[in-house]
Parts: C-alpha cells; sequence; structure tokens
C-alpha cells in the first residue's frame, strides 16, 4: 500500500486544523476522521450538520436539492421557480441531464427556464397573485400534465402560501397535476433536505396515480439515477439487453406517467442512496415493493449489480442472460483496461462529492489500480458513510398516501453511537431497523482520511501535503485545484465527459483518468511547494 512519509494522517489532520479557533477546530475534528476501519467496528463520523457561518463550503441549498436534483431531470412537468430570478437561472441546465424526449416526439420542457422573477414589490405586497398568473401562462402555452412549484427563500420569509395557490389552480385545470414544494434553500444544512422535501411529494401526490399493468418482464423502479452525462442511457441499455424492464427513473430522463406508475414495479434498484432513500422505504411501506441498494458506476459493480437484481427475482433464464451480458461486454472493458493499467497503477485520488460519488468512483479508480488516499461526501447522512440503512418508522395512509414519519428519536439521536450490541439493542428496541450495504467507511482502506463537508480552505490544505494525482470535486474547486498544479476531474457535471456509468462508461472514464494523470501539461505549472521546497511531502510505495 502506499504510505505517506514525512507525514502521517493525523499530521495531516492537525495541519488541515491549525488554523482554526479552538470551537472551530473542535467541530471539524469531529468531520475528520482517519479511518480505522476493521473487523466489524465502524468508526463514527459528525454528518449531516450545519457548515460553520463564514467557511466556504462546497454544499448546496435546499432549493437545489429539490428543484435541480430530484425534479430537474423530469422532461415532461414544467417546474415554475417562485422566486427571485437568480435560483431559477442558475439551476437551469447546469446539471448535464439529459433526455432522448425530441428523439421520441415526446414533451419535453427542460430547454425551458420557468421563474416568477419576483420583483422588490413582491417582496413587500407578497407574491401569490404573481405565481397564480405564471401557472396560468403556463398552462396556456404548454397544456402540460402537470405543475410544480418550487419556493425560494424570501417565498419562505414573506410566506406566500404556495400550497393554496396550487391546489386552487389545479381544481380550476382539471387536466394537470399542480403541486407545490416548501423547499426554501435556507431549510435544511444543505440540499439534503431538498431531495427529503421532493421525494415525499412526489410520493403523495403523483405515485400511484396510474393503475394501468406496464408490460414486460422483471420490471424494476431505477431510483437514484439522473442521467447525467447520459448514464441513464447506458444503464438502460444494458438492463434492456438483459431483459429486465425498467419501467419509471426516479429522475433521470423521466416522465410524469413513469413516477405515476412506480409502484407496478416488483422490484426497486437504488443507485443513490442519499438522494432517494425516503421513495425506496416509501414504495416498500405502501406497495410492498422490497429495495436493494445497486451500483453502477465501474465495470464490477455494474455486473454485480445486474447479479444482485437477478438474484432477486430467481429466474434461471434471466440469470442465463444476464451472465451473457456481462461476457459480452467485458471484453472491450478488459482490453481498455490492461491498456491504462501500465500507467495508471499506483497513482492515488481524492474524491469530495455530493453523498454517494465519492464512494461509487473509488471502484473505477480501484479497476485502474488507482488508490483513494481521502474522501467524504458533502451532505451524506451517517448511513451513507456507515452503509448502513435505518428503515424509518413510516405510516403510510392506505386511501389518502398521506405520509407520516413517526418519530421514534430526533435525527441526530437516530445516528448515534452504536458500535456496541446494547447499543444497537437499545436502538432496534426504540423501533428503528437497519439494512445493511456497502458503505464509503467500511470500503475505504486502513489509514485514509474520511472527511465530511469539505472546504475550500481544507481542500487546498490536503492537495498541498499530499498531492494526490488526481482530485476530484465540483466546479467551485475546478480551478483552484488546478492552480494548485494537480488534474481536477469533475464528478458532478463530468466537465463535458461521460457517461461513466455502465460498461461503456466505465471505458470512458480509464481514457479520461490515463489522460488527466499523464498529461504534460501539469509539469509545466509552477505549484507553490515547487518554488518553497519547504511546503513538500513525499509518498513512496511500500
Ligand atoms: Fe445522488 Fe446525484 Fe450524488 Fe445527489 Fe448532487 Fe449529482 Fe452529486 Mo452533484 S443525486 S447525492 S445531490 S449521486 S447533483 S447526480 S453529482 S452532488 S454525488
Amino acid at each position: 500500500a502506499k504510505k505517506l512519509v514525512n507525514w502521517t494522517p493525523t499530521d495531516i489532520k492537525a495541519d488541515m486544523l491549525a488554523k482554526y479557533p479552538p470551537k472551530v477546530a473542535r467541530k471539524r475534528a469531529s468531520q475528520i476522521l482517519i479511518n480505522e476501519a476493521l473487523g466489524n467496528e465502524t468508526p463514527e463520523i459528525s454528518a449531516n450538520v450545519r457548515t460553520i457561518p463564514g467557511i466556504i463550503t462546497m454544499r448546496g441549498c435546499t432549493y437545489a436539492g429539490c428543484k435541480g436534483v430530484i425534479l430537474g431531470p423530469t422532461r415532461d412537468i414544467v417546474n415554475i421557480t417562485h422566486g427571485p430570478i437568480g435560483c431559477g437561472f442558475y439551476s437551469w441546465l447546469t446539471r448535464r441531464n439529459q433526455t432522448d424526449a425530441s428523439a421520441e416526439g415526446a414533451e419535453n420542457f427542460m430547454p425551458y427556464c420557468f421563474s416568477t422573477d419576483m420583483q422588490d414589490q413582491d417582496i413587500i405586497f407578497g407574491g401569490e397573485k404573481k405565481l397564480q398568473a405564471a401557472i396560468q401562462e403556463a398552462y396556456d402555452l404548454f397544456h402540460p400534465k402537470a405543475i410544480a412549484i418550487f419556493a425560494t427563500c424570501p417565498v419562505g420569509l414573506i410566506g406566500d402560501d404556495i400550497h393554496a395557490v396550487a391546489r386552487k389552480m389545479k381544481a380550476k385545470f382539471g387536466d394537470c397535476n399542480v403541486f407545490a414544494f416548501s423547499c426554501e434553500g435556507y431549510k435544511g444544512v444543505s440540499q439534503s433536505a431538498g431531495h427529503h422535501i421532493a421525494n415525499n411529494k412526489i410520493f403523495s401526490e403523483v405515485v400511484g396515480e396510474n393503475d394501468a399493468e406496464k408490460p414486460g418482464q422483471f420490471k424494476i423502479n431505477l431510483l437514484g439515477e439522473y442521467n447525467i452525462g447520459g448514464d441513464g442511457f447506458e444503464i438502460d441499455r444494458i438492463l434492456k439487453k438483459c431483459g429486465i424492464t425498467n419501467i419509471s427513473t426516479f429522475s433521470g430522463n423521466s416522465t410524469y406517467d413513469q413516477f405515476a406508475s412506480a409502484h407496478k414495479a416488483d422490484l426497486s434498484a437504488v443507485m443513490c442512496h442519499r438522494s432517494i432513500n425516503y421513495v425506496a422505504d416509501m414504495l416498500e411501506t405502501k406497495f410492498g415493493i422490497p429495495w436493494i441498494k445497486v451500483n453502477f458506476i465501474g465495470a464490477k459493480s455494474t455486473a454485480k449489480s445486474l447479479r444482485k437484481i437477478a438474484e432477486y427475482f430467481g429466474d434461471p433464464g434471466l440469470t442465463a442472460r444476464v451472465e451473457e451480458v456481462i461476457a459480452e461486454e467485458m471484453p472491450a472493458v478488459e482490453a481498455v483496461i490492461s491498456d491504462v493499467l501500465p500507467r495508471t497503477t499506483g497513482k492515488t485520488a481524492m474524491l469530495f462529492v455530493g453523498g454517494s460519488r465519492a464512494h461509487h468512483y473509488q471502484d473505477l479508480f480501484a479497476e485502474m489500480g488507482m488508490k483513494t488516499l481521502a474522501a467524504g461526501y458533502e451532505f451524506a447522512h451517517r448511513d451513507d458513510y456507515e452503509g448502513r440503512h435505518v428503515i424509518p418508522n413510516l405510516k403510510v395512509d392506505a386511501d389518502s398516501r398521506n405520509i407520516e414519519e413517526i418519530e421514534v428519536e430526533a435525527d441526530e439521536k437516530r445516528y448515534a453511537p452504536r458500535k456496541t450490541s446494547e447499543e444497537m439493542a437499545r436502538l432496534e428496541a426504540a423501533g428503528l431497523k437497519f439494512k445493511e450495504y456497502e458503505g464509503l467507511i467500511p470500503d475505504m482502506d486502513h489509514q485514509t482520511l474520511v472527511i465530511d463537508d469539505l472546504n475550500q480552505y481544507e481542500a487546498e490544505k490536503l492537495v498541498e501535503i499530499v498531492k494526490p494525482d488526481i482530485f476530484c470535486a465540483g466546479v467551485k474547486e475546478k480551478f483552484s485545484i488546478q492552480k494548485l498544479g494537480i488534474p481536477m476531474k469533475q464528478l458532478h457535471s463530468y466537465d463535458s465527459g461521460g457517461p461513466y456509468a455502465g460498461f461503456q462508461g466505465a471505458v470512458n472514464f480509464y481514457h479520461e483518468i490515463d489522460r488527466l494523470v499523464n498529461s504534460k501539461v501539469w509539469s509545466y505549472m509552477k505549484a507553490p511547494w515547487q518554488e518553497s521546497p519547504e511546503l513538500s511531502a513525499t509518498y513512496v510505495w511500500e
């Protein structure tokens, strides 16, 4: 394994914290973990907690999680942002969601940016009339199946009743479902709260609307796949080849009807646990559809996930077909791996992304012989770090589709230490149930760094000290990292690349990373430690 010589992970952690005031250092220390995942013991990390004001976080807001992440990739719902124009504009097409709607001649509102463009007078006198007019205008122009309304920060502050407006317009139209999300940006500690708000509303307003049987065999919902850079297209290609019917994707390239029909699936396959576990749980509680965790990032993970789906159905024909598909797809993947391996083996990576990719993409790097030295999420909860899903206590009213989460304990308590069997027993006695899957902490090596809600300052510190061969994060980090002379790959938007999911996606990724970590261009840059050698540390292989 690769090991720091003149810096230990403890030194790195201490150096990252050295400049902070004591209170800040204490809080950040609980979010920086030197991984000691050995045996059955999962060390604890503090996650899903408020960012300290003044720190330049990598996180987004609740509105981003609701409108941008969950509803943004739907193609035939008109998504209206109720707020000042910036919120709508900056969440417009920035996530690289793709659709093939135009190829099908289907409705596609993704190229449009709908907003009420609130002005000073709307803030002072209220924006409900303006919102109502915007809904009417969208209806008259497009006659969509559904219109969704998203609240931004000022809307919550002035108290516009967006739900009353939605109900009124839904009743008026009769043939268009209108629903609203109270997803004001400030509502949670990150975009994660927005996922929860979006999921609850989609479940209560849309799921179950269409009771018609869906054609096809082995019907699944693909939950938490957003078709970034065409990932969903590649996954659908593979599923189709295997004879697995994906009736509903939440929510890459999705339609209103896919949400409305999700209860007709036999199984939910959860790709991004963080953003969508709520829907998986509600589908299981209300409709009895079980869910399994899958990961289509990495060729081996893709094969494993296909086998997992086949295993669930237990059909010999499906199992055989899945094996055939894997056997057909793998030679092309292996050819590229053996080409890049001599150039990528031993290189090092750091990944700080969202709530699932910092974990999923480690599989791709491992396939290239690359080691992940440090990784972390922006907004994941402890279950994503630990790979232990906490099954909520849900009461789903069969008739009204009313969902009530019965709080056994407060959220923070729910993820309270449960390393000991007594603690587990106590929580289970309190009514909590767990579902195990792969987690970031148990999957990462001993003595690697796991860091929650990494910020601008710490990112630069880490890169200066460790100098990984590649750093993966988002656009806010891109150029500050590249200025340090390290190639930076965006794992949100994929820069302009992708797809990276599935077998063909893995091949794209190998080529891309090979080019990045072996490019000569970085050697022409003078990084700070090259000009001041005292900043330098050395890595050797042992
Ligand atoms: Fe899930 Fe996502 Fe992610 Fe996410 Fe996101 Fe994204 Fe992400 Mo950016 S839903 S948690 S809120 S996998 S937009 S497609 S890349 S932070 S790691």
